[in-house]
């Protein structure tokens, strides 16, 4: 049978989550630091751990079948590739900064400025869509520190807590693009059935992390107004308590408006709500 090849980032800040991911997944493998390559022993998978910068393009070359790499970097290295799936970390924008001290209302501003950055590709499409023409200054580390050093009068970066440019006495101006890990593989490879099985895998993972197990008491009175709240599933299911009049209603309830649902059910008469992390959600 064929073996996949799969491409994450060896170290840094895609490493742990993309790892963590595949064992949900239930792939079991040793993950040693010192280790280039390792192999799943209960699917037919190998893991290559690269630089994030060159998975693009070994996915694009075929060197690896799949990889998880930032949007960011896909785009910069302007490889051919198939998105399969958003993986909903490594979440950060891409920003042109500039000093605190500059009163930029407009992008227009930035034209005959000079603009260091990492992400020459994408900034120069960025200005040119604008029409703005502007210096880029490409700088492999620390952009941060150039307009500072005197090297330019604005930055081009990624930021996601936005603590890097408050040290620095820079302040956002304009968002560039957004991005997030994100799942390739090589264009076409999507309908491979083993290709397929993985990608099912990974959104079971997914959709699990978005949403809660519940379970509830409720006195039957209850019942329809607690039901009512409940999201258009098949769930929820309910049992009857030993004590009579009372019963326990299971259900699933989406991360994102989590705490609004628990206290509204609270008010209809839920009582001893318990809430569970999923595994895996399988359609
Ligand atoms: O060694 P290797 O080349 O593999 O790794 P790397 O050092 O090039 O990349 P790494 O590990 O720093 O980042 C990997 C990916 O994580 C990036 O390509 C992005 O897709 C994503 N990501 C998410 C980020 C950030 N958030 C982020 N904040 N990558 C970098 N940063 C940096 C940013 O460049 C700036 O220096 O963090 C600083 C800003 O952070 P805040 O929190 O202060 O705003
Ligand atoms: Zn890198």
């Amino acid at each position: 049978m064929k073996t996949l090849k799969i491409a994450i980032q060896k170290s840094g800040r895609l490493n742990e989550k993309s790892v963590e991911l595949l064992k949900y997944c239930g792939l079991s493998f040793d993950n040693y630091k010192s280790s280039l390559i390792t192999s799943v022993s209960n699917f037919p998978l190998e893991i290559l751990f690269l630089r994030d910068d060159d998975i693009p393009e070994y996915v694009q070359d075929g060197i690896a079948d799949l990889g998880i790499v930032g949007e960011n970097v896909i785009q910069e290295t302007e490889v051919e590739v198939s998105y399969l799936q958003r993986l909903g970390f490594g979440r950060c924008s891409l920003k042109i900064a500039v000093p605190n001290a500059h009163n930029f209302k407009d992008v227009s501003e930035l034209n005959g400025k000079s603009i260091a950055t990492s992400y020459p590709v994408i900034l120069g499409k960025f200005l040119k869509e604008k029409g703005i023409k502007a210096d880029i200054r490409t700088i492999s580390g620390s952009v941060e520190i150039s307009p500072g050093l005197g090297l330019s009068d604005a930055i081009c970066d990624l930021v996601s807590t936005g603590g890097t440019l408050k040290s620095n006495g820079l302040k956002p101006f304009t968002d560039v693009m957004s991005s997030e890990a994100m799942l390739i593989g090589r264009p076409g490879i999507e309908i491979e059935e083993l290709v397929k099985e993985l990608i099912q895998r990974v959104q079971s993972v997914l959709r699990a992390k978005e949403t809660k197990y519940v379970v509830l008491n409720a006195h039957k009175d209850h019942l329809k107004s607690i039901i009512d709240l409940l999201p258009g599933v098949k769930s929820p299911s309910v049992v009857s308590l030993a004590e009579e009049g009372w019963v326990a209603v299971h259900t699933v309830i989406p991360e994102r408006d989590f705490w609004d649902r628990i206290s509204l059910l609270k008010q209809a008469g839920a009582q001893g709500i318990v809430v569970m992390p999923i595994e895996k959600i399988i359609l």
